[in-house]
This record gives structure tokens, sequence and C-alpha cells, in this order.
């Protein structure tokens, strides 16, 4: 038998299937990412461990898994069955934790590594290995029907639970193997639901039975069954009795279902039929389940976006701050006012700037001349407010933003496992501002020496000198002095009212108008990209995770498609 072209499509669909789950990333820790990403490894492992092989080689011989809780019997039933001793048993529980093939040495191609569990290491010697896959190849059982004995469901080991999970979910068959005692407690049912709902076939063995019990347990095991939605699964009742000198039961005891797994064995439509019905279920439970991962992966992206907006906020907010507090006169206090002032001269200057501006001009070239060394204390004194200026902002952004993500469940988490402190500005910063500052004052001096590269031997310009005329163009920008005048503005603001004054006598009104201009957006550029920078610590943080706004849908797609041909295949097989 070979895959037909439909089989083709579904086994192409179902490896979408399996990449898109794989690709979707569900890292930030919300309510019920813990299921999502349970469902997702499931999903990827049984399209990876049984489906799509399963698809593929339809003929394969059937597997049962031998699943049930430590002690109830499982590796005594697999020896029993097969009349030797092939997987240890045991007083010590768990016993089982490295899962035994036992198979018709004509059925071992089948088994190779590149088909059921391919992750699992085939190995031919007894181990403990959870990742080795014992082979044993014995006569006796017939060929087209491999068993399986697994570890433990409910193991206090993590690794046993979650090898028999996923060694189940790669059965054609489950053997579920519960005991007399056992037999009404709750992680069996959980699985046993788990069959239902997938369709699985299903076999209970009700192990370990007190001859005298037998009556009332059976009864009240199968009703279980029945309200369950798993009446048609065979139940078989193994009797309590010793072992013989190997720790086997006698053949008799167990002769039953050996009789139905040969039967089974010899009977391929009965098998095929139970492949598929299997294989079916677990496929249409697979897509269903997509969903939910899907549901998921949007959950994902949502709170994605809700912490990048709190991050976005909080440095969109701090940058406003941060560039209205470079133009309204905040940075012309303190130590560039008085350096500004020792450079230009204060008081009486300025009173009788308005009245008698030619004379003044003259007094203002004497009054600058031969100071160059005091514009460069201005541009000093600029750099430093500057910088402490864009450090206190870029502060108290890196607090609000991390303030924004405390309040998020998943923006906890994030920042706590983060190796910097995100509720502080990087530590480099105070050293890329200072750079920054420097550049723009560079721009600024390069603006001035372009625009008066005319004008470089008026007795004016040779006064102030680039230095001068640069500092006097900073200190316009900061105090944004356009449209006030004398009384409105202040000492501060009277200072710098000083300096427009100064290059407008160079450059004229409205050249002035354009240089303030260009230095101010050069300025906002400069100071904006460094926060910005310092902004990017959070939005890598959330695009190093790998969140996409496109997986959930990629998901669903995938299922879709694998829907479209199930149902295609329905209507094909009705309408033969
Ligand atoms: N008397 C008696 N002892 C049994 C029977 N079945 C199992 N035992 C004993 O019960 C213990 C557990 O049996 P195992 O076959 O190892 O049980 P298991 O389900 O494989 O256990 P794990 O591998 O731990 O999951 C062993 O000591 C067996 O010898 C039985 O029918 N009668
Ligand atoms: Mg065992």
């Amino acid at each position: 038998m070979t895959v037909t072209a439909a089989g083709s499509q579904m086994v192409t669909a179902l490896v979408r299937l399996r990449a898109a789950l794989q690709g979707v990333a569900l890292p930030l820790e919300l309510p019920d990412v813990g299921e999502h990403r349970a469902a997702r490894d499931e999903m990827v492992n049984q399209l990876e461990d049984y489906v799509i092989p399963r698809i593929v080689t339809l003929e394969a011989p059937l597997l049962a898994v031998v699943g049930g809780s430590t002690g109830a019997g499982k590796s005594t039933l697999v020896n029993s069955l097969v009349g030797s001793v092939v997987t240890e048993s045991g007083v010590l529980r768990p016993t089982t934790r490295s899962p035994v093939l036992v198979l018709n040495p004509a059925d071992a191609d089948w088994f190779g590594a590149d088909r059921l569990l391919p992750e699992l290491e085939r190995v031919h010697h007894a181990t403990h290995d959870p990742h080795a896959l014992q082979l044993v190849l014995l006569d006796v059982v017939p060929q087209g029907l491999a068993i399986l004995d697994a570890p433990d469901i409910d193991s206090v080991e993590e690794s046993n639970r979650q090898l028999a999970a996923q060694l189940l979910a790669a059965a054609d068959l489950w053997l579920f193997v519960t005991s007399a005692a056992r037999y009404a407690d709750q992680v069996p049912w959980g699985f046993l639901r788990q069959a239902a709902e997938r369709s699985a076939a299903v076999a209970i063995v009700l192990d370990r039975t007190p001859p005298d019990a037998v009556e009332t347990v059976s009864s009240h095991l199968a009703r279980m069954l029945a309200a369950r939605g798993l009446k048609d699964s065979p139940l078989f009742v193994v009797n309590e009795t010793d072992l013989n000198e190997n720790g086997l039961l006698a053949p008799r005891h167990v002769a039953e279902i050996r009789g139905w797994l040969s039967q089974l064995g010899g009977d391929p439509e009965a098998r095929a039929a139970m492949v598929q019905q299997t294989l079916e279920g677990a496929v249409r439970s697979l897509t269903r389940r997509a969903h939910t991962v899907a549901d998921g992966c949007v959950e994902q992206s949502q709170a994605a976006d809700r912490l990048r907006a709190g991050a976005d906020a909080a440095y969109d907010e701090e940058i406003r701050r941060l560039l209205d507090a470079t133009g309204d006169g905040t940075l012309l206090r303190g130590e560039v006012l008085v350096r500004w002032q020792e450079f230009v001269g204060t008081g009486e200057l300025l009173k009788t700037l308005e009245q008698k501006v030619g004379w003044l001009r003259d007094r203002v070239v004497n009054a600058v001349k031969g100071k160059p060394q005091q514009a460069e204390r201005v541009g000093v004194a600029v750099e430093s407010s500057l910088e402490t200026l864009i450090v206190e902002h870029a502060e108290a952004a890196a607090e609000r933003a991390s303030a924004s993500w405390q309040s998020l469940g998943p923006g906890q988490d994030l920042l706590a496992d983060v190796g910097e402190d995100l509720g502080r500005a990087s530590r480099g910063l105070r050293r890329r501002a200072e750079r920054a500052v420097r550049d723009w004052q560079q721009d600024v001096l390069e603006m001035v020496r372009t625009e008066g590269a005319d004008k470089r031997s008026t007795a004016r310009f040779l006064a102030y000198g680039v230095n001068g005329l640069s500092v006097a163009l900073m200190i316009v920008v900061f105090a944004n002095t356009a449209g006030l005048t004398g009384a409105e503005v202040g000492i501060a603001g009277g200072s710098a009212l000083l300096g427009q004054k100064l290059l407008e006598a160079v450059f004229g009104d409205q050249a002035l108008r354009t240089l303030a201009e260009r230095a101010r957006r050069k300025l906002d550029a400069r100071v904006s990209a460094l926060l910005d920078e310092e902004r990017h610590r959070y939005l890598d943080l959330l695009a190093s995770l790998g969140i996409e706004p496109e997986a959930s849908e990629r998901v669903r797609n995938a299922a879709r498609a694998v829907d479209d041909l199930r149902y295609a295949s329905v209507e094909r097989t009705h309408s033969h």
C-alpha cells in the first residue's frame, strides 16, 4: 500500500500544522499559559511521534501501549502475555522507567527510528534511560501487532508521567491496566477521558481482582466506562493469583487477552479499522485543540501590545517633557546664565537695548571683544546642564515605563528575569548624552560657520567669533524668545534677548529665525534619538520573545486546511 494523493495532501497539511504549532511562542506568563504550552508541546509531539509517521505508513503493525498506574501489574502482564520475562517487574515503585517494545522479528523494520517516537533511541538491552526504547524481538508475538510496556501514568517521577503520556499519544490501541484496588483513582480516569475525546481505541484490563470481587468490581467499572463514553471498549478481568517463580501469571489467566490480541494481529481489516479510528480521532482532536493554542497566541500578542504601549507612553511623555524643558527657559538658569552674562555683560546694556540699538551694538562689540574663553565657558555650562536634563528625563522615563510593566503580570516577570535594572536609565547614558550634546554644539558651530561664510570679515562677526555666535544661538534656542519682549521675559529671557539681538545684528532677522529653527530641530532629533535608544531596551526585550501577531492565524489556517481534507475524505468515503 502506498500513500494516496489525498493521503499525501494530508501529510503536507499535518506537517504545516506541526510547523505552525512549533512556531508559536508563548513566553509571557499569562494565566492560562501553562495549559497552552503543554497543549502545544503535546500536539507537536503527537504529530511527530504518531500522527505523521502513522499516516505515511498505514500498513505498519498496530502498536498496543500498556499503560496505567504504578504497580497495577503492567510489566507482569506483558511478560505473562509473551510467556517470558522481557520487561522488569518489581516491588520498587515505579519499576519501569524506560519503554520496552515487544514485537515479532518480521516487524522489526517498521519500528526504526525514522518512524514512531523518533526521539527515542532504539536499544537492544534493558535500560532505565527514559530517552531509550528497548526493542525485544520474539516469535510468539503475532505479526502485525507490537506491545509496548510503558512507565506509570501517575508517577511520582515527572519524567515517567510525561513519557507515559507521550507513549499513549503514540498508541493505536491503549491497553489500559488498572487494579481492583485502584480502578476508581483520578489520574487513570483523566487519561481515559482523553482517550474517549480522541476516540482512541481502548481495551481495559482489570488486574489483580480477588475472585470474590470480580462480580461487583467489574460491573461497577463497566458502568463507569459506559458513562464516560467508553462502552465499546473491551474489558478483561484478570484474577489476583500467585505468580510463578519467574513472576509470571499462569497462561490461563491471560488467555482471554492473548486470544483477543492474536485475533486482532491476524485480522488486517480489524487492525486497519482500529488504526483508522485512533488516527482520525487524534487528527480531529488536534485540529480542535489547535484553536485553543491559537487563542493563547492572541492573548500573548495582546499582552505584548499592552506592554509595548506602556513603554511607548512612558518614553513619549518624557521625550515631550524633555523637549519642552530645552525650549522653555529652564536651561537658562544657574551656571549657563552666569556664564552667559559674564560673556555679554548685564544690566545697563539690556536696559538701553531697545532705545539705542546702534550705540549698543558697538558697546556689545567692545564688551565681548577678546573674550573667547568666556564663550567657551558658556559652551561647557550648556553641555553639563543639557546633559543633566537629559539624564533626569531618561531616569524618569525608565521609572515610568518600569512602573507600567510592574502593573501587568507578565511585565513583572520580564523585569525580574532581565539582567539589568530597566527602572533606571542605562549605564552608558550619561556618556552618550555628553556625546550627543557635543555633537549638537558642533552642529550649531557648523551652521554659524556656513551662514557666516560671507560675513567672515565683518567687524561684528570677527568680534564675537564663531564660538561666541554659536553660544548665542544656543541661548536663543533654550529661551525660545521669539515673540517675547522686554518686560515679559525677565532677566534670563532678557539676557537671551541680548543674544538674539547680537545674532540679528550679524545675520539679520530672517536668517536668524531660520538658524534658530534648524538648531532646535537638530537638538530635538539628537535628544529624541537618545531616549529612543533607552526605550529600545524595553522594545528589544519584547521583540526577543518572538511573539508574532500572525502566529495564531497560521495555526488556525493550518488546522482548517487539515479539517478541509478530513471532510473531503469523509465525503469521498460516503460517495463510494
Ligand atoms: N501476586 C501477584 N502479584 C502481582 C500481580 N501482578 C503484579 N504483581 C506484583 O506487583 C508488583 C508490581 O508489578 P509490576 O508488573 O512491576 O507493575 P507495573 O504496573 O509494571 O509497575 P510500574 O512499572 O512501576 O508502573 C510486582 O512485585 C509484581 O510481582 C499479580 O497478579 N499477582
Ligand atoms: Mg512496569
